[in-house]
């Protein structure tokens, strides 16, 4: 805090100062009112400072308006550059090619054939359901699992038409009635059961897919279960996808 004398004397500073500067400019006057008999001179000097102002902004604002306009361009520029930019490099194309055919499509051995990416097996003779399984596993496949409509149409198509001609595949209720699981211990969702199949009609945990004589049964309505000890042919899986099938020893 300064002194009140300080204070009173610093104002007192203040007040010449802006007196002195009020005083020296000649279109002002504190003291006596001077201004009003040089209007005519100070307003036409007023209005030629706001010619050149209003030319200075005209000029500014045009070349604003080209800075503008040559930004555009080079940005355009820059745009349709891009593409060469970003051009790959001219070795990239000779390696795609050599890295593409690396997988090879499945071969099934004879007798099996051929549907995505698994070979399947018609068997000629009948075993019961167990002993079809252990058949499968044998060969290094398992009884068919069956997910898709267009597996199971591809299948159909493959077994002959007959009497009651029945193939079992890998899916059973064995452990607990109804709930029907593939041969992987996956859970069955859907199927391709017959109308009123599966009923469990003498103690039936196996399922097997019939195809008659009758022309108007379908691939899709097709599956029905019976006791696992009927002897029936059957139908095998091997899967070929990459890391399904077994270790082959080198
Ligand atoms: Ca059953
Ligand atoms: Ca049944």
């Amino acid at each position: 805090m300064s002194t009140p004398g300080g204070s009173l004397a610093c104002e007192g500073m203040y007040s010449k100062l802006i007196e002195d500067e009020v005083n020296s400019r000649p279109d002002v006057g504190l003291h006596g009112k001077k201004g009003p008999q040089r209007d005519a001179g100070g307003t036409s000097e007023m209005q030629m400072k706001d010619a050149n102002t209003s030319a200075l902004i005209a000029t500014i604002s045009k070349l604003q308006q080209e800075k503008e306009e040559l930004q555009a361009k080079l940005d355009l520029m820059a745009a349709t550059k891009v593409p060469e930019a970003i051009k790959p490099p001219t070795r990239t194309p000779t390696r795609a090619p050599t890295r593409a055919p690396t997988r090879a499509p499945p071969v099934c051995s004879p007798d099996w054939s051929l549907f995505n990416d698994s070979c399947y097996f018609i068997s000629r003779t009948s075993r019961d359901w167990p002993e079809s399984k252990s058949f499968c596993e044998s060969q290094g496949a398992h009884l068919a699992i069956i997910l898709t409509a267009e597996e199971q149409t591809f299948l159909w198509d493959l077994l002959p038409r007959g009497h009651w001609n029945s193939y079992w595949f890998g899916i059973t209720d064995e452990h607990t009635e109804d709930q029907w699981k593939w041969v992987d211990g996956t859970p069955l969702v859907g199927g391709f059961w017959e109308a009123g199949e599966p009923n469990n009609h003498i103690d039936e945990d196996c399922g097997y897919i019939v195809k008659t004589q009758v022309m108007e049964r379908v691939a899709i309505r097709s599956w029905y279960d019976a006791p696992c000890s009927m002897y029936l042919p059957f139908i095998c899986e091997k899967q070929m996808g990459g890391g399904a099938s077994t270790a082959v020893p080198h």
